[in-house]
């Protein structure tokens, strides 16, 4: 009988309860406490959120429902563990886990489509690193998807519901947006602009948008510059331009949390109600079977890489 193959699924990770919230900025932090102020403006973030994320339960059902989808699929069967950044199951953990379990092949996917050496980048570093250190397993590594056809049928299909929403679809502008970085990634020849680029363009080419920009949401509170334009800034400019309805797109993200719920559906809402601004949200990918149907679609495609 063929051994399954090892399909670690990772993602950010959220605190399950507000006294885990110190620990996990802490590990975001590479394991410098954050000053209280942070500690309680975080908290306080969470709390207006309904006092924690839904992060967790979701990236649980994608991931079930993923392996799901790929042990009916008639290929070889799959074995999932899950690995978080910044919480338990860490992907330390799930690394040594697979080792445990006799996993020799393994593929792994961070549930984020687009590439920067500070994101994906770092994920994979703590895989091989562990790998290397548990002896195994071998792993193929998805850098990137958010070019995979099938992922861009239900982004577009998000950026249409989305606009239907608005009085006047034609004249709505459609902001797509990602995870700020700090600006230095822009000098280590990092794809992640790019990519972010080429997602937002293809669907804005699919749906033949009039209007579409680019902008940067959720930045570090840190000394050094963040991509930009930050995306409450350009809320304010595109209201200048004329534009009375905005599509929010995070395209960076795929599922509702923290940076969604709470950066986007409370502080950007509230400065769109201040502007005067119809600002209408996608929905986010969560649990859709289309959606997880183009990660397995993803995970084939490597599995079948040389
Ligand atoms: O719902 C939740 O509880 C978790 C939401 C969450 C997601 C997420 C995704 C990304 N982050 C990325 C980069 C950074 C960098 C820093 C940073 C800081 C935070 C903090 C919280 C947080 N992030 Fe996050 N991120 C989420 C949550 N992130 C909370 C700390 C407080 C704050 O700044 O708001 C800055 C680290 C530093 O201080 O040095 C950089 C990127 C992603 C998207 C890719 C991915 O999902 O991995 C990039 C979800």
């Amino acid at each position: 009988m063929t051994k399954p193959l090892g399909l670690l699924v990772m993602a950010y990770g959220t605190p399950r309860s507000l006294d885990e919230v110190l620990p996990y900025y802490t590990d975001i932090r590479r394991g410098r406490p954050p000053s209280e102020e942070q500690l309680n403006d975080l908290v306080r973030r969470y709390q207006a959120i309904g006092g924690v994320s839904p992060l967790a339960e979701i990236t649980t059902r994608q991931a079930e429902g993923l392996a799901r989808i790929l042990n009916e699929d008639g290929g070889r069967p799959v074995q999932m563990y899950q690995g978080m950044k910044h919480t338990r199951p860490f992907i330390a953990d799930a690394v040594e886990q697979m080792v445990k379990d006799g996993i020799e092949e393994a593929i792994g996917i961070v549930l984020a489509p687009h590439y920067s050496t500070m994101s994906i980048g770092t994920y994979h570093s703590k895989v091989r690193e562990t790998a290397e250190q548990f002896g195994g397993p071998r792993f193929k590594l998805i850098n990137e998807w958010h070019m995979e056809p099938t992922f861009l049928d239900v982004l577009t299909q998000r950026v249409d519901e989305a606009l239907t929403k608005c009085a006047n679809r034609d004249e709505a502008m459609v902001v797509f947006s990602a995870h700020s970085l700090p600006e230095r990634i822009l000098q280590m020849n990092d794809p992640y602009v790019d990519q972010l680029h080429e997602s937002g363009n293809e669907v804005a080419r699919r749906l033949n948008l009039k209007h579409f920009t680019f902008g940067w949401q959720s930045a570090g509170r840190t000394n050094e510059p963040w991509l930009g334009p930050d995306i409450l800034d350009l809320l304010r400019d595109l209201k200048k331009q004329g534009f009375a309805e905005i599509v929010s797109c995070s395209q960076g993200f795929v599922a509702d949390h923290l940076e969604v719920l709470y950066d986007i559906d409370i502080e950007a809402q509230q400065v769109a109600k201040e502007l005067g601004v119809h600002l209408v949200r996608t929905r986010q990918m969560n649990d859709d079977p289309a959606f997880l149907k183009a990660l397995a679609n993803v995970v084939r495609r490597i599995e079948r890489e040389e």
